[in-house]
């Protein structure tokens, strides 16, 4: 061998060793997981940006659901992996389990963030966790949930001002300074940090979650004039009451909403899309520094939301909580290794299958517990096996207030909740309900069993969902009222 020979020879093996030791790293993660953002009034739309970092350059879900279209609830499905009804987060108070010691002893120390970080990975989490964190009877900012090394939770629920953080269990408060103190960019800020202290010593999660587009639907200054000219999507169930076919909560909504109603919709509507652009900076500022430090090629970004969103659809003004499309229906776009481009998986995905998603794409055993199926075989050139799921659950346990609504006379105490506008009411006692989603190339329904007056025992005992078909029809037989409806679905199955 001659001496070029010799060098090129070496040069090669080193190429080799180099591309084998690549391969190996394992990833990082960047979550960006915003709160109420709907997909079926056009919520991704307004995110310029973010559709070119990641949908452009990655993979659609079009048919990403949540199990539960509430905060609180899907957040810990997200975290945990599991259905609501075994996890036992039901609702957005501390009595329904939202950061309950209930929660923490029993299922926080085993979310899917723990086994990332037993595999030495660096965590950070940053903006809203669940509704009820930080509050003092459930262990105030001091506590930290296992498994997140770098911890910037915010107390309570999403604002925009006005609010505190645990910084690493140091309180920290906030003004109303846009420069100081908008909250979308302050989670930016802590975010930038953390990567910027990335040195590829070792892998990191990152999970980030701004307040938009929630209510206060706060936009930051610079954007408060935008989309002026646009309104709330009249979609072919808007302003109209839901009629005989739906349950109790849908049919006390007006038969026409009041014109004064709708101007405050299109309103949130304009203002939820305005908080989005901060949003939209916020992700193109981490592709940017993400770029900028070279890690980039190795880093997985998501993008979703716990819930959706209605605005006028059955003539319920503005809130999720409902089993229709709107409420159910979220983003999902993700970017990484190997992840295709400009692609639309039309595969159901649920928000539950989103910890064993990010486990496998790790090469982290999956517990056995989880309810959810990981999707990584569609966003890696691999050898797994998608899943061939085409019904799946969504439940939610309705509230009411134990006190009279004020100015609401039709309303008795423990009927109702959420009635600000107008005395139209956002949930009930009997908006209860578990559901089987069925989705495939053949079926797009959706089966209902409600908790109602006579049988309000006896609808959400399943323990453990194997064959939630089955199960259900064998609950609901003659002993629950089933409603079985073609409910204003887009069948994107058929479209291509
Ligand atoms: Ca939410």
């Amino acid at each position: 061998m001659n001496s070029n020979s010799f060098y090129t020879f070496h040069f090669l093996l080193l190429l080799q060793l180099w591309g084998i030791l690549c391969i190996n790293r394992p990833p990082n993660f960047v979550v960006i997981l915003t709160d109420d953002q709907d997909i079926t009034l056009g919520g991704l739309i307004p995110l310029e940006k973010t559709n070119s970092i990641i949908k452009k350059d990655g993979t659609e879900f079009i048919n990403m659901f949540v199990t539960t279209p509430l905060c609180c609830p899907s957040r810990a499905s997200i975290l945990t992996g599991k259905y609501a009804r075994n996890h036992q987060v039901r609702n957005n108070s501390v009595s329904g389990n939202c950061n309950s010691l209930y929660w923490q002893n029993n299922h926080e120390d085993k979310t899917f963030i723990t086994h990332f970080k037993k595999k030495g990975y660096s965590t950070f989490y940053a903006g809203k966790y669940l509704n009820q964190y930080g509050k003092n009877e459930v262990g105030g900012v001091k506590h930290i949930p296992s498994g997140w090394d770098n911890w910037v939770g915010l107390v309570g629920n999403s604002r925009y001002y006005n609010y505190t953080l645990s910084i690493n269990g140091r309180k920290v408060e906030h003004g109303s300074d846009p420069q100081k103190d908008y909250l979308t960019n302050v989670i930016l800020e802590h975010s930038l940090d953390f990567v910027n202290q990335q040195n590829g010593s070792s892998p990191f999660f990152m999970f980030v979650s701004p307040p938009s587009p929630h209510a206060p639907f706060t936009p930051f200054p610079q954007y408060k004039n935008k989309f002026s000219n646009l309104s709330a999507p009249r979609t072919p169930n808007f302003g109209i009451n839901g009629g005989m076919r739906k349950h109790w909560l849908l049919r006390e909504t007006p038969k026409i909403l009041p014109p004064s109603v709708i101007e405050s919709i299109d309103d949130v509507f304009r203002n939820r899309w305005r908080t989005l652009l901060s949003v939209d900076d916020m992700v193109h500022e981490v592709y940017v520094n993400l770029k900028r430090k070279k890690l980039l090629e190795n880093t997985y970004i998501f993008f979703t939301s716990d819930n959706g969103f209605h605005l006028g659809q059955f003539s319920l003004p503005w809130d999720k909580r409902q089993l229709y499309e709107f409420d159910v229906r979220v983003p999902l776009l993700v970017r990484g290794p190997a992840v295709e481009k400009g692609i639309e998986i039309k595969h159901p995905v649920l928000n539950i299958d989103l910890a064993p998603t990010f486990l496998e794409l790790a090469n982290i055993p999956i517990p056995e517990d989880v309810d959810g199926e990981s999707f990584a075989p569609y966003l890696k050139k691999s050898k797994g096996k998608p899943s061939n799921r085409t019904s799946f659950i969504i439940e939610h346990q309705g509230e009411s207030t134990n006190k009279p609504i004020p100015g609401c006379p039709q309303y008795k105490a423990g009927e109702v909740h959420t009635c600000e506008i107008n005395c139209i009411c956002e949930d009930s006692w009997n908006n209860t309900y578990i559901c089987v989603r069925q989705l495939s190339d053949k079926e797009n329904l959706i089966s209902c069993v409600f908790k109602d007056r006579e049988l309000e025992q006896n609808t959400c005992s399943i323990q453990k969902v194997k064959n939630p078909k089955k199960r259900l029809k064998q609950k609901a037989l003659g002993r629950n009222r089933f409603f079985k409806t073609k409910e204003n679905v887009p069948n994107k199955w058929g479209s291509k």
